[in-house]
C-alpha cells in the first residue's frame, strides 16, 4: 500500500501514472483541503473533485479542472443577474457540489462523499481529505488579505504574496483513516504538487509531520519544479517571493526532514549531487508526464 500527499492538478497526473503500473487499490491519496471554499452557498473542494474527475477518465485536460464537455449555462444567467460568476462552475461540475452540499448537511463528512463519489465513478484509489475539519488557506498580499481562489482565479495569482496562512490548521484532527494510512504505507510519497499551498496544509494538520519525519526513508517527492519554473501554476513565483530557491534544492530544503529520497527532471541532473550532500537521495528521470511513456517511467522511479 502506498500512501499519496496530494494537491490538485500535478497529483492527479501522478496517481493516473501511478496506476499504469500499480493495482489501484493498493493506493491512498491523502487530499489538501485548504483550497475548498462555500459560494453560492455551496461547498465545493477542487482538490478533490479534480483527482476524482482526472481518474475516472471525465477530467477536463485543457482547463486542468472540471469536467470535460462542460457548457456554462447557469454561470452566463448568473453573470446576467449580477452574481458572482468569477469562480467557474460549469453545469455538469455543479452537479457534484450540489450533491457534496446536501450530503453535509444530512451529517455526511467530507470523507463519505469523496468515498460516495469515487465509488459513483468507479474510482478505485481511496481518496481522503486530510481533515473533516474546516481548514483554509490565506494570503497576505499587496493588496491585502486574500482568500485561496480570490489570490488563485480572481487576481490569477498575478499579486505579490507576503506570508501564507492556514485558518484552522493547528486546531484541525487528521482523520483516523489518513493517519492509518500513513502509518501503514509501505511508501509515502510527495506529489508534485505546489509544496507552499498544496503539501504544507497537509502537513500543518498536527499529526502528519511527526508521520513523515519518524519515517523519513520511506517517503519520497516528486519535484514540481524543472530548469527553474514550475510544471504549472504559481510555484515558482511563492518560492521565489518566500525566500526559497526556485529549483529542486529548494523543493529538498523545504521538505528537510522529512524526505529521503526527492525525484528530479533530467533537466536539472545538474544538481544532483548538491542535494545529495543534504542527506537526500536523488533519482534522475523525465518528471514531466508528457504521454503514456514518460508517465510510465516517472511511475516505476516513484515505485522502484
Ligand atoms: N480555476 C480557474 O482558473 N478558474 C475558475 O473559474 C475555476 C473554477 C473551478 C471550479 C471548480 C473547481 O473544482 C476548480 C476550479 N478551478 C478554477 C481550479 C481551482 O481554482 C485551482 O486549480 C485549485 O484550487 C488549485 O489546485
Amino acid at each position: 500500500m502506498i500512501t499519496v500527499l496530494s494537491g490538485g492538478v500535478g497529483a492527479a497526473r501522478l496517481l493516473r501514472a501511478l496506476c499504469l503500473v500499480l493495482d489501484p487499490g493498493e493506493m491512498t491519496a491523502v487530499v489538501n483541503v485548504g483550497d475548498d471554499l462555500v459560494l453560492h452557498g455551496l461547498t465545493i473542494c477542487p482538490d478533490l473533485d479534480t483527482i476524482t474527475y482526472t481518474l475516472a477518465g471525465l477530467g477536463n485536460d485543457e482547463l486542468g479542472w472540471g469536467l470535460r464537455g462542460e457548457t456554462w449555462r447557469v454561470m452566463d444567467e448568473l453573470a446576467t443577474l449580477g452574481g458572482a460568476a468569477w469562480f467557474r462552475l460549469g453545469d455538469r461540475d455543479l452537479a457534484t457540489h450540489l450533491y457534496r452540499s446536501q450530503r453535509l448537511r444530512e451529517g455526511a463528512t467530507k470523507s463519505d462523499v469523496a468515498r460516495e463519489l469515487c465509488d459513483r465513478w468507479g474510482v478505485k484509489i481511496r481518496l481522503l481529505p486530510v481533515t473533516n475539519d474546516d481548514v483554509a488557506t490565506v494570503f497576505d498580499t499587496e493588496l491585502g488579505r486574500l482568500s485561496f481562489q480570490e489570490y488563485f482565479v480572481q487576481h490569477r495569482h498575478d499579486v505579490a504574496v507576503r506570508s501564507i496562512t492556514f485558518e484552522g490548521a493547528a486546531d484541525a484532527r487528521p482523520t483516523a483513516e489518513v493517519l492509518a494510512a500513513l502509518r501503514d504505507a509501505s511508501r509515502i510519497v510527495i506529489a508534485p504538487s505546489n509544496p507552499l499551498i498544496s503539501i504544507d496544509p497537509i502537513l500543518q494538520i498536527p499529526g502528519v509531520r511527526e508521520i513523515l519525519e519518524n519515517r523519513r526513508d520511506d517517503v519520497v517527492a516528486v519535484s514540481p519544479i524543472v530548469n527553474g519554473a514550475a510544471l504549472k501554476g504559481p510555484a515558482d513565483r511563492l518560492l521565489l517571493e518566500l525566500g526559497h530557491d526556485v529549483s529542486p534544492l529548494g523543493v529538498a530544503d523545504f521538505y528537510k526532514g522529512l524526505i529521503g529520497t526527492i525525484i528530479i527532471d533530467e533537466a536539472d541532473a545538474a544538481l544532483a549531487e548538491r542535494i545529495g550532500s543534504h542527506g537526500i537521495d536523488v533519482r534522475v528521470t523525465t518528471t514531466i508526464m508528457a504521454g503514456p511513456g514518460n508517465a510510465e517511467r516517472l511511475a516505476r522511479a516513484v515505485l522502484s
